[in-house]
């Protein structure tokens, strides 16, 4: 393996001194690019994308061609793990994803298994090996996966939900049920992630997109307990580097107090809390990423460049800053603004760090 030619990313997770603030955006690759909607439409659909190797390569290649990225993400899905556990993604156009076979039972949910994760996964395992020789240690490649409980409520409503009616309802009625559920999702995520470290994932975020969407007792027993069983269950260190865990709750707010007591480096923040609250939250326990709100990149560069510039204020001064959106990017953006962002990250966040 060669070695690292730009670690700053790693170092910030860690909260060691780095002489700026490294910056990576979440859905970095993606249809707000030419050239991605290019190779999707060569692949045929999203799916046949992600089972690609060297596709998915190439779109994991893109973003990094056009802008001074600190790192690069694996182009996949968080639903792929549902599919190795036998429900037939699918995705409809303008629908997005479907299963064929939804787990809207009792017996279902219980008569789950963890898949054979090496054999049914293997082309995101091939994904990265296929990445990290292609990155040939330029930019670090970060792995993923979704929380049990994000995963969980595509599998039991069926798709993509806004009120989550199927599993909100478990919570309450049958916790033991969605326990159970809960668990076998988090036991197959371990092994997936474990699986993507030991092909060359240098660092891996954990999706927790629709957690903060239950109550606190519930989001602790459901969606952070299961978050907790990975964390324990990883593997931290490969040839002698440490391999930072980020976890990303969306709307967590106050949760990211109890967030910073799992085990992770890092929490992914959104932008409903200010990264100087964020950091009376975690104190010094963790690093934290985020957290501009994606609308900002519909504006000019002059306003996207005054966003950097007060989010950088907001976290103030020394180490353990990862710069990123609060959220994935649209595809509606302007990739020259992309561009602005990253620049004014570049520009502006010296002034930081004393290294
Ligand atoms: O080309 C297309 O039309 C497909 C759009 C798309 C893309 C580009 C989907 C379908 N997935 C992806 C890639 C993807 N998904 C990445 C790749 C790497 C990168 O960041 O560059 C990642 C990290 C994800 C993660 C993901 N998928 C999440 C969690 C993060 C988030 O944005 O909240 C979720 C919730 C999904 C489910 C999913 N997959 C695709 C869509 C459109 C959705 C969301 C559906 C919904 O809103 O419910």
């Amino acid at each position: 393996m060669s070695e690292l030619k730009n670690d700053v990313f790693l170092r910030a997770l860690m909260r060691q001194p780095v002489p700026r603030t490294p910056v990576w955006i979440m859905r970095q690759a993606g249809r707000y690019l030419p050239e991605y909607r290019e190779v999707r439409g060569q692949a045929g659909d999203f799916m046949s994308l992600c089972r690609n190797p060297e596709l998915a390569c190439e779109v994991t290649m893109q973003p990094l061609r056009r802008y001074k990225l600190d790192a690069a993400i694996l182009f996949s899905d968080i639903l792929t793990v549902p599919d190795a556990m036998g429900l037939g993604l699918h995705f409809i156009a303008g629908e997005g994803p479907k299963f064929k076979e939804p787990v809207q039972s009792v017996d279902a949910i219980r008569n789950l298994r963890v898949p054979d994760v090496e054999k049914k996964l293997d082309y995101v395992f091939e994904a990265v090996r296929t990445i990290r020789r292609e990155l040939n240690g330029e930019v670090p490649l970060i792995g993923f996966a979704g929380s049990p409980f994000t995963v969980g409520t595509y599998m039991v409503e069926g798709g993509s939900s806004r009120e989550f009616p199927t599993i909100k309802a478990l919570a309450k009625e049958s916790p033991d049920v969605l326990d159970h559920l809960m668990n076998i999702v988090a036991e197959t995520t371990t092994e997936y992630l474990n699986a993507q470290i030991e092909a060359g994932a240098q660092a891996v975020q954990i999706f927790d997109t629709w957690g903060a969407a239950l109550e606190g007792d519930d989001f602790r027993r459901f969606s952070m307990a299961s978050m907790q069983k990975i964390i324990d269950g990883l593997t931290r260190e490969k040839d002698g580097q440490k391999i930072p865990v980020i976890v990303f709750t969306k709307g967590a707010g106050p949760l990211l107090t109890d967030l910073a007591e799992t085990g992770c480096d890092a929490l992914g923040v959104d932008w409903t809390t200010d990264l100087a609250t964020a950091r009376e939250y975690v104190g010094d326990k963790v690093a934290l990423q985020g957290n501009l709100d994606p609308a900002t990149l519909r504006e000019s560069p002059e306003v996207i460049r005054q966003g950097v510039a007060d989010t950088l204020a907001s976290y103030g001064k020394g180490p353990g800053h990862v710069f990123n959106l609060g959220h994935g990017i649209t595809p509606d953006i302007d990739p020259e603004h992309l561009g602005a962002l990253v620049d004014a990250v570049h520009e502006l966040s010296p002034q930081y760090h004393d290294a």
